[in-house]
């Protein structure tokens, strides 16, 4: 079989970019995708993410997000594609809410620039945003839009470039990390591969493809919704309109960004894991008439001229840890194999960090990113 220095098995957000920063640094790569270049039937799709700097979720994520910004800015250049927009980014809530405080600790914690506004400030600053009196409001400049087709395609186009060997429409059937040669293998529907290291970013595929990681990834199927404002897309251009997460005191989040796709193309919001458990392979694509329903109806009292026409939805994936925290490691088992997963929604706005650091553990073993949160072991069933 052909020999690689380092096989990637999925070549969505991660994948695409580990197999970039792999053939960057030199290494024979071959990138095995079961799907498409950047693909709609997973979860890098639909167009948008959410990035930011401050960050509610653990303020251990911040230095991470730092270096991807300088990632993102880097892959702009290298690619010539438009690949994020900076637009700001709003956190609203009550004072007690994680989307706030959370955010506000990591930003205090790690002097990130940033300013705090009240409901009247918000009204008055961002008018499509009808908070209640109590609500206050994290605004960050360093945030933004990540696009995540242009993203992917960006980072195989420059992995190719340097030389990675990429194929599509090749599922892999199984791997294997110890086998003759004291090689990894790995075999497809269509042949048979070895390689010195294999670098596996299944995304909601884990636990087919990682079944003896020990770690429980639960898919969750999500729906993005489009509407088209009933003011028009003036006051929700990228210009004028951030980014935004939305906490109310039940706990309910939706996120959102502003129109991205001209007069046209409407402005995208979603709820943030209210989603159903799911099976990758059999993922209910189809949007039923009361989600959107549900959706326009949430919107009315707090963005009330977002929905004005409701102009389509689409279904991706979540594929979450127990713990919402990421997998980035060495396998435990198997020394010759580098996992990312469970990436649990909030994943895309660290692919090129996590491009490097599965790059660092594929070829040194080791990486100087912390990554301690990330180490499989915490959440072992
Ligand atoms: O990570 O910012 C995020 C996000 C928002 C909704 C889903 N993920």
């Amino acid at each position: 079989p052909a020999s690689y220095d380092v096989i990637v098995v999925g070549l969505g957000g991660m994948g695409s970019a580990a197999a970039y920063h792999l053939a960057a640094r030199g290494r024979r790569v071959l990138g095995l995708e079961r799907f498409g270049p950047a693909h709609n039937l997973g979860s890098s799709h639909g167009g948008s993410r959410i990035y930011r700097q401050a960050y509610f979720e653990d303020s251990a994520y911040v230095p991470l997000l730092l270096r991807a910004h300088e990632l993102w800015e880097k892959l702009a250049v290298d690619s010539g594609r438009e690949v994020f927009i900076e637009t700001g980014g709003l956190m609203i809530g009550r004072e007690s809410s994680a989307a706030f405080a959370g955010t506000l600790d990591s930003a205090r914690r790690w002097d990130l620039d940033h300013e705090v506004l009240t409901a009247a400030d918000i009204r008055r600053r961002f008018p499509t945003f009808r908070p209640a009196a109590e609500d206050v409001g994290f605004h960050e400049r360093r945030a933004g839009v990540a696009l995540p087709e242009a993203t992917v395609t960006a980072h195989l186009e420059l992995a190719q470039a340097h030389g990675a060997e990429l194929h599509f429409a090749e599922g892999v059937l199984g791997w294997e990390a110890d086998g003759p040669g004291r090689k990894a293998w790995v075999v497809t529907d269509r042949g048979a591969y070895t390689a010195d290291r294999l670098v596996i970013a299944p995304g909601a595929w884990a636990s087919k493809l990682l079944p003896d990681l020990g770690v429980n990834v639960t898919v969750e199927r999500q729906v993005m919704y489009w509407f088209q404002p009933e003011s028009g897309v003036g006051p929700f251009s990228a210009d004028r309109h951030p980014v935004y997460i939305w906490e109310d005191p039940d706990g309910t989040r939706i996120y959102g960004f502003p129109a991205l796709d001209g007069a046209e193309g409407g402005a995208k919001v979603a709820f943030f894991r209210k989603g159903v458990p799911s099976d990758p392979d059999s993922l209910d694509r189809r949007i039923h008439p009361d989600e959107i329903t549900a959706m326009s109806e949430y919107l009315r009292t707090r963005i009330p001229t977002l929905p004005g026409s409701f102009l389509k939805a689409a279904a991706c994936m979540y594929a979450n840890t127990a713990d919402e925290h990421f997998v980035v490691s060495q396998h435990p088992d198997h020394p010759r194999v580098t996992v990312a997963c469970g990436f649990s929604g909030h994943g895309f706005k660290f692919v090129p960090v996590v491009g490097e650091i599965l790059a660092d553990l594929a070829t040194e073993g080791t990486t100087k990113h912390s990554i301690a949160l990330f180490d499989p072991r915490r959440v072992r069933v």
